[in-house]
């Protein structure tokens, strides 16, 4: 099959969210998502998507610096040539150091020409989908405890989500406490309620927190500490009941063995972006699994094409703490003709070709940024 890359063609698409969204360390009231249009041979058009939060808040790529990469440097590594598969792709992309934000949107726009063209969807290029149904929790982060009950017990008597996480470490820990444990509180045994803080406590903050916080029921703290240290998270994984759950500390294969490999004995968030692409983050869901470390199917907010393209990598392996791709639902408006619909605590993959999505490109046009693209 001739699957030679044609062209490349980066937007960045700004989307208000339904509500202000508050985390440690910005409060989102816009996504920027870097949108990929990978055009083929053979007329075969692969959609991919990268964002961030809060422009450089995350971490080190922006959205204006994954289409800058993109633009300058990977579409010219890339267009003209032809790859059998997403591992020569990245290989070609490793003339690129870092960028792995960029290169998550590249891989999946290339998958989703490549199902296309084999009439597969992308999970199978991926190994092959275990399950077509994944659960999906909600972000509680308007800031307000009353507002969080409020959200909660309307998504749970939709039977949208049975599940949620909640965005801490921007107040005093005292603040933080008494809303997570208000929340729970009023949430109930049933429902599952873990915290991130997005890096924002010391360890002196993290020992003293965690324990109170699993005396109330909250079985899991996403990324306490500082990413890069590992040797306090790994700490903290062995010596509380409590499972840490690495985010901003876990990136591609390579940091999470040798997080793995200096004791850390919690559970992996995934992200596509993180990692390079949904190829590419199978190999940290590999390395994890070898070591009995857990898995938990992370976002970075991404609309329909990031969400959906996350969906086809998780269906392959077993994310034994489930997901949080809800990030089309932050969202006041999509740019895909059929968004993704989540009921009954989950959302089902259609098996549809490549990513299973069509992109309005009229709307794309109206959401993006005038950048000559
Ligand atoms: C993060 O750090 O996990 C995921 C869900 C959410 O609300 O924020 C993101 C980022
Ligand atoms: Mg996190």
């Amino acid at each position: 099959m001739d699957l030679t890359i044609e062209s490349i063609t980066c937007w960045l698409v700004d989307i208000p969210t339904i509500r202000p969204h508050k985390l440690s360390m910005v409060t989102m009231g816009c996504q920027t998502m870097a949108i990929v249009k990978m055009r083929c041979a053979g007329g075969f058009d692969g959609w991919g998507e990268a964002t961030t939060i809060g422009g450089l808040s995350y971490g080190a790529e922006s959205p204006e610096s994954i289409k800058s990469a993109i633009d300058t440097y990977l579409a010219p590594l890339l267009v003209g040539n032809t790859f059998s598969g997403p591992q020569p792709l990245a290989a070609a992309m490793q003339a690129v150091k870092g960028n792995n934000f960029a290169k998550s949107a590249l891989e999946t726009a290339f998958l989703d020409a490549l199902g296309k063209a084999l009439k597969v969807p992308v999970s199978t290029l991926l190994g092959g989908a275990l399950t077509d149904t994944l659960p999906i929790l909600w972000t509680l982060a308007s800031g307000d405890t009353q507002k969080d009950i409020a959200e909660a017990r309307q998504l749970i008597e939709e039977g949208r989500h049975r599940a949620f996480k909640l965005k801490i470490g921007a107040r005093s820990v005292q603040e933080d406490l008494r809303h997570v444990l208000a929340i729970k509180s009023a949430l109930g045994e049933a429902i599952p309620v873990h915290v991130d803080v997005n890096q924002a406590w010391d360890m002196a903050t993290a020992l003293e927190a965690i324990p109170r916080l699993y005396a109330g029921g909250i079985t899991m703290c996403e990324q306490p500490v500082d990413c890069r240290e590992i040797h306090h998270l790994t700490a903290l994984s062995q010596r509380l009941s409590a499972t840490i759950l690495a985010d901003e500390a876990v990136t591609d294969h390579r940091s999470g063995f040798a997080l793995i490999n200096h004791g850390f004995c919690g559970a992996f968030a995934l992200k596509i972006a993180k990692a390079g692409g949904p190829a590419q983050v199978l190999k940290v869901a590999h390395v994890a699994q070898s070591a009995g470390v857990e898995l938990y199917g992370g976002t970075m907010l991404e609309g329909t094409i990031g969400t959906l393209a996350s969906l086809h990598a998780w269906s392959t392996v077993k994310l034994s703490r489930g997901t949080e791709m809800f990030g089309p639902l932050l969202l006041k408006d999509d740019i895909v003709t059929r968004p993704l619909e989540f009921r009954d605590g989950g959302v089902r993959l259609s098996g549809a070709p490549g990513l299973g999505i069509d992109v309005d490109e009229d709307k794309l046009r109206h959401y993006a940024r005038n950048t000559g693209a």
